[in-house]
């Protein structure tokens, strides 16, 4: 008699938005509040337990951190989905961390991002893909080599004691192996409470890159510092998105896809929605025999306070 054994259930996050990419770079990109509402409730629907939501302009769709940018959709998520909502405190990179932090202390969401570690950021490499822009603002944007990502230890500090009192527990995104000897400081310091979400982020020009060997020691020395503390999630950028998902997922890894972090579908085909990148990843999931873990089973996993307690 075969034993029965119980699917690992795996958690797909979803960033839909971001402030990476541009309007002209793809018309499935929300830019709109109603727009990124609808991404973020198909994108749930679709199997996303965690949704992660920048805010836009709706008119330029300039990266927009100021929280009376995010009510509308937050709140036409909250009554259409049960998913989890995960606000960035990362924004765009060239805001200062005060700005950053702003919509996730005034909306005091279950979940937040939290950069581990100053670093740079090169977005130049899409200029080889997109050559013509619609608004003035994102050529600047796009070939900007000045870019320095401040995350520092004061930073981090800040944005953990601002949300310490609000429940808010956090989604760590590591970009390279000295942002997760970083987190394993603030966890010595106590400033942090396992389970520990880390989002290791592969491919992003400034951060590890995207091989199979930066996964594998990304992973192994997540492993070595934070043993049975931490859950494991990959965020692959642009076209190294799903293979690095199918990787993890078959080492036991979660999932991030989304617009945010990637335009594609497949190699040389856009994707159509942030939709259709969950369910590429669900897709992979079920293909191991796994099974995609609900926006309930992800707040047990992941220790979160709670759908209604979002202050909107
Ligand atoms: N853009 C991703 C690579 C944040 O919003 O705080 C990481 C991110 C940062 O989502
Ligand atoms: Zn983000």
């Amino acid at each position: 008699m075969v034993s029965k054994v119980t699917a690992r259930k795996v958690i797909i996050t979803c960033a839909v938005t971001g402030a990476i990419h541009t309007p002209s770079m793809s018309p499935a990109l929300p830019v709109t509040p109603q727009e990124i509402a609808d991404a973020a409730v198909d994108a749930a629907e679709a199997g996303a337990a965690i949704v992660h939501l920048h805010a836009r302009n709706p008119e330029t769709g300039q990266p927009d951190q100021s929280p009376e940018a995010f009510a509308p959709f937050l709140k036409i998520i909250k009554q259409r989905s049960n998913a989890v909502i995960n606000l960035t405190t990362g924004g765009a990179p060239t805001m200062t961390v005060d700005e950053r932090v702003r919509p996730a202390a005034v909306y005091k969401p279950e979940v937040a991002s939290l950069n581990m570690g100053s670093m740079n950021f090169g977005f130049f490499g899409m200029l080889n893909r997109f050559k013509t822009f619609k608004h003035e603002w994102e050529r600047k944007h796009v070939e900007n080599k000045d870019i320095v990502f401040r995350n520092t230890f004061q930073d981090i500090e800040f944005v953990l004691k601002t949300l310490s009192e609000t429940g808010t527990r956090f989604e760590f995104e590591c970009y390279d192996t000295a942002h997760l000897y970083n987190l394993q400081y603030f966890l010595d310091q106590g400033l942090v409470k396992p389970p520990l979400f880390v989002q290791t982020v592969f491919g992003l020009q400034g951060g590890i890159g995207p091989h199979p060997e930066d996964v594998l020691h990304m992973k192994r020395t997540a492993e070595r510092l934070f043993g049975d503390k931490f859950i494991w999630s990959v965020l692959g950028a642009g076209r190294h998105q799903l293979p690095i998902a199918a990787m993890a997922a078959a080492m036991g890894g979660n999932i991030r896809v989304g617009l945010e972090d990637s335009l594609w579908a497949a190699p040389g085909r856009m994707a159509s929605s942030n939709a259709e990148q969950v369910r590429l990843a669900r897709k992979i999931i079920e293909g191991l025999g796994l099974e995609v873990a609900t926006s309930d089973e992800a707040r047990e996993m992941l220790h979160l306070k709670g759908g209604d307690t979002l202050n909107v």
